[in-house]
């Protein structure tokens, strides 16, 4: 978990100014870049694009939620829930089926899908990194070429937003409830703060808007949709909408109560996983198991006495302050509602396995109200662009940073190569060019979305950029060509939820993982199509080894392809 830090000093000036009379401020405070830039220096310019004049440039609404599992939207058959407006996206356009991203995890999936280029590339590996801005992104490249462009909601790259005519973004992972946000544009509530290092000098002024009493996911629809009314009509846009939901902890709107009851919900069926023969996984610590009974689970106290984990760890404390960030009318409906469904967990604190079942129902009541929240926001907006006659001309793209483990191995959490963290979603509409109801089945990647976006916009796709346009799928069901996606995971035993660094390829049929940790070093090899859980790690059986040498040698292709770097023995 994200502790946040108070860094900001001397709380300011509120200062009234209307929307959008701020000139553009994107990269004038972005700091100096503190990661070690692997960014190669010939490819780190942006590459020259003229202003394109063409009326009929499609708009981009790209939307982004925070760890939303493919399992949890009806479009993929899901079991668990309805999920309306994205499955509107999803059958009014196209939807990928098979695809991935290159790093499950947040920072540095979006690093990926802003540049189109794997992490070792864009300097962005782990979660601990900050995202070098200066460096070409696509909403860079549209800017440029004459798109007015924002971003609303969660970004989490720790640098502000460059390319960006308009920014309100979360303040690191964000809040559910009394959001703050920083923005590059000014509004009545705006509080000005300056960031001192420290030795106490002034390194950047923030733009704060704390809206007290809003939900962000509703805040971040809201925003939005001022964007897109307010918006310069003689530009083509495009407008990044993030969602932090469904990210940890979970927090249900308090208006969404009793619609989710997963009372009698089953675990799936590799829950209770033992993890034989699959080392990395049996080191983890990203059980169902291991959430807090407070900050995870919602117990109160009172619920919880006696369990000394959650409190002297301090959990139960930050829970509190989640608590306490909901208005007095907000929390007597959260009490209400979640003092009666608390009192399950006095009849199943005695039984572990029982206990166990109890978390994983209560964590899948709030991923999915968090989630039944955000698809009623992305319809506000898909509502909009109908009744304004955006809709034609508009790409709409609902995706996620990646996907999550909803109880799969006995898991929450991402991280992991396997298929659950590697998959994201991804549904794309923009009717006056895709055919609706597609579905294709190749592997796409995060990768491919900066130089699909610049494809579409009519922009040469620059080419350091390392992904593939899917437009020519989309539009005229041409084949995809690509073998194998290549995959890097960077954070480590040593870091949070111990997921041990690996690297590997993951081909239609077979997956090849390489571990190499502190005290681990082994390779995975999966079925896929036999085997699509990952139970079964075939690496070193003989029926297996012709695969396994091809695995190998595509492995090397790929790393070569992408100019990886060589992992030592
Ligand atoms: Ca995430």
């Amino acid at each position: 978990m994200n502790i946040r830090k108070n860094t900001t000093a001397s709380m300011g000036r509120v200062i009234l100014l209307s929307f959008f009379i701020i000139p553009v401020l994107s990269g004038c405070f972005s700091g100096k870049n503190k990661t070690t830039n692997t960014v190669k220096k010939e490819s780190a310019e942006l590459q020259d694009v003229a202003k394109i004049e063409n009326k009929s440039r499609p708009n981009i609404v790209f939307i982004m939620s925070d760890d939303h599992s493919e399992r949890a939207i009806s479009a993929y058959g899901s079991e668990l829930i309805n999920t309306p407006n994205i499955d509107r996206i999803a059958n009014e356009g196209a939807i990928f089926k098979n695809s991935f991203v290159a790093n499950s995890i947040c920072g540095p999936s979006r690093a990926v899908m802003l540049t189109g280029k794997h992490s070792h590339i864009n300097g962005f590996t782990d979660n601990h990194s900050r995202f070098d801005g200066n460096q070409p992104t696509y909403p860079q490249y549209l800017q440029k070429s004459g798109y007015q462009t924002a971003v609303v909601g969660k970004w989490h790259l720790h640098s502000d937003p460059v390319g960006f005519d308009y920014w309100e973004i979360l303040r690191g992972q964000g809040h559910y409830y009394s959001p703050e946000f920083i923005t590059n544009t000014p509004n009545e509530i705006t509080v000005v703060k300056d960031v001192k290092n420290k030795k106490g000098k002034v390194i950047k002024t923030e733009y704060e808007n704390t809206y007290r009493g809003a939900y962000a996911t509703i805040k971040t629809g809201d925003l939005a949709l001022n964007f897109l009314e307010n918006r310069d009509k003689s530009k083509p846009f495009a407008m990044i909408y993030n969602h932090k939901a469904p990210h940890r902890n979970w927090m249900p709107n308090v208006d969404d109560l009793g619609v989710i009851d997963t009372s009698n919900l089953k675990v799936p069926d590799n829950f209770f996983d033992d993890y034989e023969n699959r080392p990395a996984a049996k080191l983890q610590e990203l059980e169902v198991n291991d959430m807090y009974l407070s900050y995870d689970l919602k117990l109160t106290e009172a619920d919880y006495a006696g369990d000394l984990a959650d409190i002297s760890m301090g959990w139960g404390k930050q829970w509190q302050a989640l608590y306490g960030r909901m208005t007095p009318s907000q929390k007597s409906k959260w009490d209400a509602y979640y003092q009666e469904l608390n009192k399950e967990y006095q009849n199943v604190k005695g039984d572990e396995k029982a206990l166990l079942v109890w978390k994983y129902r209560r964590y899948m009541h709030d991923y999915l109200s968090s989630i039944y929240a955000m698809d009623k926001d992305i319809g506000r907006v898909l509502d909009y662009l109908d009744e304004q006659g955006l809709a034609e001309n508009t790409i709409v793209v609902y995706t996620s940073d990646q996907g999550f483990y909803i109880g799969e191995h006995g898991w929450f959490d991402k991280r992991f190569m396997y298929e659950e963290s590697m998959r994201t979603p991804l549904v794309v509409r923009y009717p006056a060019k895709i055919k609706a109801n597609q579905v294709v089945n190749e592997m796409v990647q995060n990768l491919d979305y900066a130089a699909t976006f610049l494809d579409f916009a009519g922009i040469d796709i620059p080419d350091d950029i390392q992904g593939i346009s899917l437009k020519g799928r989309l539009i005229d069901q041409e084949p995809i060509e690509r073998d194998a996606l290549y995959y890097h995971y960077y954070e480590g035993i040593e870091k949070e939820h111990k997921v041990a660094k690996h690297e590997g390829i993951r081909t239609d049929t077979h997956k090849l993982i390489h571990f190499k940790d502190v005290g681990l070093d082994h390779f995975e090899l999966y079925d896929i199509a036999a085997d699509p859980s990952e139970m079964n790690n075939l690496y070193g059986t003989a029926s297996i080894s012709k695969i396994q040498s091809e695995l190998h040698s595509q492995l090397l292709k790929v790393k070569e392809q992408y100019q990886a770097p060589v992992i030592s023995k």
